[in-house]
């Protein structure tokens, strides 16, 4: 059993408005950390915006403003949507901040003294969309990168390089030797492909090219490039330090159990973050996990299309009270790691008939039929061990295991199933007959084990749904903070549970005619 717990996302380049692919991964991201709250008592959950590099400076140049007044008001509304989608972080990180330029500096420095940085005169390919020269062998037939679709500029430069390669053989025997390190698992291969054609790679820009980044602390020259400044946040954010002088925190959260970021850039967290942790003599993160992308329509999102679809823009389009049916969809758009698709049809369908009609139906009919055939009472006798008490306690185990491997959409899939059970259950007991034949006693227990269930629902739900899992657990009366481990097969007691002014539908059907019409 883990006694710590520490989970990152990627941190946004904030050079535009976030849109739903970067809130994918925050819903993803909170909803693991929601989860492990519910297991471990020490969490720590780390998130931020990445500020430095040439898009940035361009972007701002372009607006009139200087590179930081971009990065204040872009960071804002990061900070904003992720607010509105109740992304619970512990911290926001900006790699403008000043403890982190000062450590990416003194991280700098000792790479260089250890020999592992060394200066070199190099001649690349640059994509300033990945911000990284690309090897000629990454291009695409037309000799374009083959995520941003544009021909790299021709860089000639001295710069300084990481020994990446000295690292080579160490990285493979580690992805080899420890399965979960890369995950889905199926992802490991291909960063084992990547990892034979490694080379060193520079991690420094001439600052007559680049101005917006952390200067290189013995050369003002040179600034650190983008992924050294980035991938260094998840140690800096906690209180690491070159010395050995280390803040609480990262005594107690480091090393994390996961980094959750995109496909796109696992190389860079697979080879590049392992191999500066290796020189700086930092332990290696427990588990990288790469989501798949989410497109539009089944289109990727462009500007050039115009299908940005931001996660604000969703939640009114909808008149979303709570983001928990966005989140709720997010989480199960994608099977583990691959692409996932948005569209308003989908979406709509999607949460009508798991949130609605499923599982806030279920609630709503058993307890208007507890306060109709008892006064809103659970009597002592209703309560029994029965089947869906071992039903319960086996998802509860499935969701466990699942989550471990960072799995939340077939998780779900198993809230969601047991859901349909216990509806199930009630077609198939149902209850109101056995009232109208007067079995009372048996229409009580059938009612007392649908509630009971109900509580573990909200429970194993509320990663997914904080919102309506607490309306759940106000009509069932019980604590929605209770840890996984606090779970009985029993939770809810003989005595007054209800009454029919209690009683309230905890998601309501979205009736939008928003979608219809935008087609
Ligand atoms: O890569 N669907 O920043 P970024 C799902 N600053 N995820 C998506 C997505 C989509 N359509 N579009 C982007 C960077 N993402 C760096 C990271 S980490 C030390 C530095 C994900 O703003 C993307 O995969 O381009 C990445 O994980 C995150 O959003 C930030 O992307």
């Amino acid at each position: 059993m883990m006694e710590n717990f520490y989970i990152t996302t990627a941190i946004d380049y904030v050079n535009g408005a976030p849109h739903i692919g970067h809130a994918f991964e925050k819903i993803y991201t909170d909803i693991l950390f929601r989860h492990f709250k519910k297991r471990i008592d020490n969490v720590f959950f780390l998130t931020g915006s990445d500020e430095h590099g040439i898009k940035i400076q361009k972007t701002a140049k372009a607006a009139g403003i200087t590179p930081k007044e971009l990065c204040d008001i872009n960071s804002a509304q990061f900070k904003e949507a992720w607010n509105l989608l109740d992304i619970n972080y512990s911290k926001f990180i900006r790699t403008t901040d000043e403890y982190h330029e000062k450590t990416v500096q003194d991280i700098f420095e000792k790479l260089l003294q250890k020999g592992d940085i060394y200066k070199h005169n190099y001649t690349g390919l640059y994509c300033s969309g990945c911000e990284t020269f690309l090897n000629p062998k990454d291009l695409d037939a037309e000799g374009n990168c083959p995520i941003h679709g544009k021909k790299p500029e021709e860089v000639s430069e001295e710069n300084y390089f990481f020994k990446l390669t000295k690292y080579k053989e160490r990285i493979i025997e580690h992805i080899k030797k420890n399965p979960e390190f890369i995950l889905p698992e199926f992802r490991a291969n291909e960063v084992l492909n990547q990892l034979e054609n490694i080379e060193d790679i520079s991690v420094s820009r001439a600052k007559s090219s680049v101005e917006w980044g952390i200067e290189v602390k013995s050369d003002p020259t040179q600034v650190i490039y983008v992924w050294i400044d980035a991938l260094s946040n998840y140690i800096t954010g906690l209180g690491y330090s070159v010395d050995g002088n280390h803040s609480d925190n990262f005594k107690k959260f480091w090393p994390a159990n996961f980094h959750i970021i995109g496909k796109d850039i696992l190389k860079f967290h697979s080879i590049y973050w392992i191999a500066i942790l290796m020189a700086l003599d930092v332990e290696l993160p427990k588990s990288i996990y790469a989501h798949g992308w989410i497109t539009i329509d089944k289109n990727k999102m462009s500007k050039s299309i115009g299908n940005v679809i931001s996660p604000k823009s969703v939640m009114k389009d909808f008149a979303l009270e709570t983001p928990d049916a966005l989140r709720y969809f997010m989480a199960t758009a994608a099977v583990n790691g691959k692409d996932g698709n948005y569209s308003d049809v989908d979406f709509k369908e999607k949460v009508n008939a798991d949130l609605a009609n499923n599982m806030g139906n279920l609630l709503n009919r058993t307890l208007n039929m507890l306060v109709k055939y008892f006064d809103g009472e659970i009597k002592e006798e209703f309560i029994s061990d029965n089947e869906l008490n071992k039903k319960a306690e086996k998802v509860l185990s499935e969701v466990e295991k699942l989550f471990d491997k960072c799995d939340i959409q077939a998780a779900a899939n198993c809230i969601i199933n047991l859901v349909d059970e216990a509806n199930k259950y009630v077609n198939d007991t149902a209850p109101w007959a056995l009232a109208k034949e007067e079995k009372m006693e048996e229409c009580g227990k059938v009612l007392y084990n649908v509630l009971n269930l109900m509580v573990k629902i909200a429970l194993l739900i509320e990663p997914y749904c904080p919102n309506i899992a607490q309306s759940m657990a106000n009509q069932l009366k019980f604590d929605i903070n209770l840890k996984y481990s606090e779970i009985r097969a029993n939770m809810l007691k003989a005595g007054k549970l209800t009454s029919k002014e209690e009683i309230i539908p905890v998601f309501l059907r979205l009736d939008s005619e928003f979608a219809a019409n935008k087609k």
